[in-house]
């Protein structure tokens, strides 16, 4: 960005015709208009394919079952450009990594498998069969099979990343780091410890029949914009929506569905919340724990004793712990006053059916897991759980993310499906647990693990502390990087690195028994088919199943599976996995019913799988500090001020990939680098709006680390508080800086000081 002017003109409601706009421009800019729209006509439909764009379940309502951005995944994955061999041969790995990551992706599809050349510093083209030759040497020279690993990010299909699974235990080892590990690894632990199942209780018709849903920490207008149709449909209905969120998130005000023709063409909208709170940075456990208090002050009678006394244990503990929390702590820690907390209190405890969604505004702090026990325990006082319109919904990211779980891409898998791989194939299954990506990182930076293969995803610009990370994946002997475009992980290479170009979710799957379909598992736990259909962008790419299936094939031969006859026919697959994975039986057969079909949840059914046979109320008190002890002391005792940071994402990407440099419903226009911050702060650093600042964060093991180029926005943010974009701000996440019991990079809480920058030395962050 060469300049660095911003133009801030936030709407005042979300949806209707810009986004109509903004789908169209994209469809244009992919260069394939005509396939693309064939393209949107099949999305979420059956027949059609999954949209790669969200997590969120399909609805059978409509005529058209996308959005504004999956629109964009859509047609940046079908981009008529290419990267080929003579790109490679043009730009030298040296130069690639001068470019930005915009400029990397917007190369267009990979479609030759590369291998990296030490003597060239080029990628070079390698025969496919060549390239899964040398993935096999290598993986059987290694001294122990821990030393690799096996990183998936969620939109690989079941297929593919049980195939995954399979081959890195067949092969010995349990580290399989995910995206999961960065994203909603939270959700699962505290669920399970709570509820006893690591997964969200409600289904899609559930939000319709709620007579309250509160939302936390979460940008669904921008991130998973079906949702707001579902909201919009329940405040239709009259249920209330209590929006609790760092900041005024304008399509949790008011929206325009983009699908309702009044709507589209006048002027109308509908108001979502009913109540939109603004709390601090990491203070909403301090805010359940008030409505919790409320509740037993105020509205006993809405404590559900029989449920209680039925179903959970723990409560006394909760109950004291509630008790012995101030309500001074509470207000002071929320950021938010007794009286509004009182009144979202009111809502939950008068409403007969109350749906609790959140995302990554709870799950990236320190205190994330304890954050979504308490929203649990708010939900076992009350019983809203396991009947119509009530329960627990932690809104998953990428399109497949839970399914790879429910797969196995686990660090620590459940005994019962080690025992059934182990069973059913014949063969022991390792018992140790794997890495996550925190450790994995660790063991590729000091050199113990020795090849990553990545299924999808961008490591290197995903996970924090960008230049440890970006060590760690330089460090590997073999970097092997499964993707169907270019990005920074590619470009981290010492020794050996091989670039394998996969089929995207609309490119039809061709193998030898025919056309497959794969399969992905929805936020609501519904599985369902998904089928492209169209053409492959080069006939030299591979689907995922296949490439997982030769990497086995080539390391292990036909043991303990015949790998090659298993991807020619990707119902032999699902076969196996009915037979390994509970709730599978007839897997094939299921498929064909429209729409999918529902994976039984054991809590929703009020039966706990903990090891007390109940559900777990926890009794956790609030954190001293968003940070650790260490760094806390080390703040103390700074002169200068710190404020809190949480990195998040614009309207105009998906994840690491930028489509663009705006962010329309925070009125941010060309710009990424901007820092949000409230005026008072500004005024008390001496900041005028559009200053230009560079940003440093502050950990205990006293590592510098800054960035540059960035320009102050003054915005409606809680005092103390300031936000930004990810992936440009990932550089000031400390890697050590995780969640506790979760290792989740703690990205929405970073301390920070800002400076004004020094005009005379700007070295511009591109963008
Ligand atoms: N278009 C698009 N869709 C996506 C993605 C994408 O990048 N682009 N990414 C996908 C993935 S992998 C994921 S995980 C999801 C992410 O979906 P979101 O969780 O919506 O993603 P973020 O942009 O990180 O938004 C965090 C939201 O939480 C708020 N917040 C931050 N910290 C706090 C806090 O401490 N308390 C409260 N109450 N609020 C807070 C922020 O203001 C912001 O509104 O979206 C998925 N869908
Ligand atoms: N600071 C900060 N850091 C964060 C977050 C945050 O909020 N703040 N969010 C975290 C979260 S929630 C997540 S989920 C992670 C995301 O981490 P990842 O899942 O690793 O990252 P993505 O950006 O989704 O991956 C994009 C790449 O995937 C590849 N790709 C796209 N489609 C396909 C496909 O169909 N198949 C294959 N094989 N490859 C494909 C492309 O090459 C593209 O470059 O980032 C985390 N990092
Ligand atoms: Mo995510």
């Amino acid at each position: 960005m060469k300049d660095n002017k911003i133009t801030i003109n936030k709407p005042n409601k979300a949806g209707g015709m810009p986004s109509v706009t903004s789908t169209f421009k994209q469809l244009v800019q992919s260069r394939r208009v005509k396939s693309n729209i064939k393209n949107l006509l099949k999305v979420n439909k059956a027949g059609g394919f999954d949209c790669p764009g969200c997590a969120w379940g399909d609805s059978t309502e409509g005529m058209l079952h996308f959005c504004e951005n999956g629109a964009k995944a859509i047609a940046w994955e079908s981009t008529e450009q290419t990267v080929g061999p003579e790109f490679f041969a043009k730009y030298s790995v040296q130069k690639l990594k001068k470019q930005s990551d915009y400029w990397l992706e917007y190369q267009g599809r990979l479609t030759h498998p590369m291998r990296y050349s030490k003597e060239s510093g080029h990628y070079e083209e390698i025969s496919w069969q060549d390239a899964f030759a040398l993935i096999g040497s290598k993986l059987k020279s290694l001294a122990s099979p821990n030393e690799v690993e096996f990183y998936t990010s969620g939109r690989a299909s079941n297929e593919a990343s049980y195939l995954y699974q399979l081959f890195g235990r067949s092969l010995g080892t349990n580290n399989f780091p995910d995206c999961s590990n960065m994203c909603h690894e939270a959700s699962g632990v505290a669920l399970s410890k709570s509820v006893g199942v690591g997964k969200g209780t409600v289904v899609l018709d559930d939000f319709y029949a709620a007579d309250a849903i509160f939302v936390y920490g979460q940008n669904p207008g921008t991130n998973h914009p079906r949702m707001m149709n579902a909201l919009r449909k329940a405040v239709k209905g009259g249920c209330k929506i209590i929006t609790i969120n760092n900041l005024k998130e304008v399509a949790l005000e008011k929206f325009a569905s983009p699908q309702n023709p009044v709507e589209l063409l006048t002027s109308k909208s509908v108001d979502i919340s009913h109540l939109y709170l603004c709390p601090k940075l990491g203070g909403d456990m301090a805010f359940i724990r008030g409505l919790a208090k409320t509740i037993f002050e105020r509205y006993p009678d809405s404590i559900h004793c029989d449920f209680v006394y039925d179903h959970t244990q723990g409560f006394e503990d909760y109950a004291k712990a509630v008790k012995q929390t101030s309500w001074e702590s509470i207000v002071e820690q929320s950021g938010i006053d007794k009286q509004s907390i009182m009144q979202a209190a009111n809502v939950f405890a008068h409403s007969k059916r109350v749906i609790s969604t959140w995302a990554m505004g709870l799950t990236q702090h320190k205190h994330s897991v304890a954050t979504i026990r308490e929203i649990a325990n708010l939900h076992l006082l009350t019983g809203q759980l396991g009947k119509n319109g009530a329960g627990l919904c932690p809104v998953r990211g990428h399109s497949n993310v839970q399914g790879n779980r429910t797969m196995g891409i686990n660090e620590k898998p459940p005994q019962a499906l080690l025992n059934n791989l182990s069973r059913v194939l014949d063969h022991a299954m390792p018992q140790e647990h794997g890495h996550n990506v925190y450790a994995a990182l660790k063991a590729l930076h000091n050199k113990q693990s020795k090849v990553l293969i990545c299924l999808g995803g961008n490591l290197a610009a995903a996970a924090p502390d960008t230049e440890f990370t970006q060590q760690a994946i330089r460090a590997a002997e073999l970097n092997v990087q499964i993707s169907t475009k270019l990005n920074r992980t590619h470009l981290l290479v010492s020794e050996d690195a091989l670039i394998l170009p996969c089929l995207g979710r609309t490119e039809v799957d061709q193998q030898m028994a025919g056309e497959q379909k794969i399969t992905v598992e929805d936020t609501f736990s519904m599985v369902h088919a998904s089928a492209g259909n169209t053409a492959p962008i080069s006939s030299l790419c591979m689907s995922e199943t296949a490439i997982v299936a030769n990497m086995a094939h080539s390391t292990l031969g036909a043991n303990p599976i015949d790998w090659l006859d298993m991807a020619s026919d990707y119902d032999k697959i699902r076969d196996l996995i009915a037979q390994t994975i509970e709730g599978f039986d007839g897997f094939n057969e299921k498929l064909n019913q429209p729409g999918g079909f529902h994976l039984v949840n054991a809590a929703a059914e009020l039966r706990w799988n903990t090891a007390s046979g109940k559900a777990n109320f926890s009794d956790d008190a609030l954190p001293d500090s968003l940070f650790s002890m260490a760094t806390e002391a080390l703040l103390q005792d700074n002169k200068a001020t710190v404020l809190t940071l949480q990195t998040m994402r614009s309207h105009d990407q998906y994840n690491t990939t930028i489509y663009g440099m705006d962010d329309r419903y925070r009125g941010v226009k060309g710009n990424r680098n901007v820092l949000f911050m409230h005026p008072k702060d500004g005024e008390k650093l001496g900041l005028v709006d559009m200053e230009r600042i560079c940003i440093r964060s502050i950990w205990e093991d006293n590592v510098e680390r800054q960035v540059k180029g960035f320009t102050v926005q003054f915005y409606d943010i809680p005092r103390g508080n300031v936000a930004g974009y990810y992936p440009e701000l990932n550089p000031l996440v400390a890697f050590d800086s995780v969640g506790e019991d979760s290792f989740t990079p703690t990205s929405k809480s970073i301390p920070v000081i800002i400076e004004k920058e020094d005009t005379t030395t700007i070295s511009v962050t591109q963008s």
